[in-house]
């Protein structure tokens, strides 16, 4: 079965796709490998950063499995893989610990000016100015949930540990002790931190729009651990800059790598680099996972985790 990887993968990951496919990495330019081996290629292993679009699926004829590292695919034209009868699966659940532990770290980050003050200790204020402003208090903070998927539902676990007052939008409302909310705009109102835990992709583009952030307010917080194409970045960054947003913790942008320039002298804004499931256990419980779909899929066909 031939297989190839289709943008950067952990290094790890690489090396056992190479030693137990034999498989290549799409090079760039691409044109000479796809019009010469690249007829052969039956299955691609990529990840949410790169995906495979439809040009890329018409140049690859005998493609029948996308198999993406990463629960969000939304870097992959999924409705043109159906379409072609190309199946493709994710990396679910096995992510989700880490990536609701960045979550609490944020909202814990942004609320106590951890980094913040991190720098005020660094830059010797505290010796020169005395004691840091004070913060805001997460413990039994109201928190609304935006997206109850696997990810939301870890993420509630830990703020139940907090004594939060949890609530969310979901698009179908959900069996748990948390209430529901039918507005993102009416759950950003009534709450001190709102954290997106939605997928990526064409429906919820914007999702966290300008009204959004509006009903959140000067005292409210954003923690995003989703995708950059869920806020409006502008409407973000100008209610930031403008002091109309009372913080924001940030795994997620628009454009990755690059990070709006005026987040960066912000002290109420945290900053990360899509790091969320980055843990060595948790990144090889995710290339661990793409094995098995590859495995699977070479023996009968199928995938261990298709998406839904
Ligand atoms: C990335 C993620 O996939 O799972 C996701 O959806 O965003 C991350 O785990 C990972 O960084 C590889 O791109």
């Amino acid at each position: 079965m031939t297989v190839l990887q289709v943008g950067p993968l952990m290094p790890f990951l690489e090396a056992d796709l190479r030693e137990l496919y034999a498989a290549r990495r799409l090079p760039d330019p691409p044109d000479s490998f796809l019009d010469g081996p690249g007829a052969q290629v039956e299955v691609v292993v990529t990840s949410g950063r790169t995906g495979v679009d439809a040009g890329l699926m018409r140049r690859l004829p005998a493609l029948r499995a996308i198999v993406n590292f990463g629960a969000g695919y939304d870097t992959t034209d999924v409705a043109e893989a159906a379409r072609r009868g190309i199946a493709v699966s994710n990396t679910p659940d096995v992510l989700d610990d880490c990536v609701a532990d960045t979550a609490l770290g944020l909202i814990i980050d942004v609320m106590r000016g951890l980094s913040a003050s991190d720098r005020y200790v660094r830059r010797g204020d505290w010796a020169a100015g005395g004691n840091y402003p004070l913060a805001r208090k997460v413990s039994g903070a109201r928190v609304g949930i935006l997206g109850l998927g696997r990810i939301g539902l870890a993420i509630a676990r830990r703020l139940e540990g907090f004594d939060c007052v949890i609530s969310y939008h979901n698009r179908r409302r959900r069996d748990v002790p948390y209430r529901y909310v039918s507005t993102p705009v009416e759950l950003a109102a009534e709450a001190d931190v709102l954290v997106v835990a939605v997928s990526g992709g064409p429906q919820t583009r914007h999702l966290v729009s300008a009204e959004v952030i509006a009903a959140l307010g000067a005292d409210g917080f954003l923690v995003n651990i989703a995708r950059g194409s869920v806020v409006d970045e502008p409407a973000l960054v100008a209610a930031l800059v403008a002091g109309r947003l009372g913080g924001a913790g940030l795994d997620a942008f628009a454009d990755e790598p690059h990070v709006p320039a005026d987040l960066l002298a912000l002290d109420r804004v945290v900053l990360t680099p899509h790091l969320a499931s980055g843990t060595t256990e948790t990144r090889r419980a995710m290339a661990d996972l793409v094995l098995a779909n590859v495995a699977q899929f070479r023996k009968n066909g199928t995938l261990v985790t298709p998406i839904v």
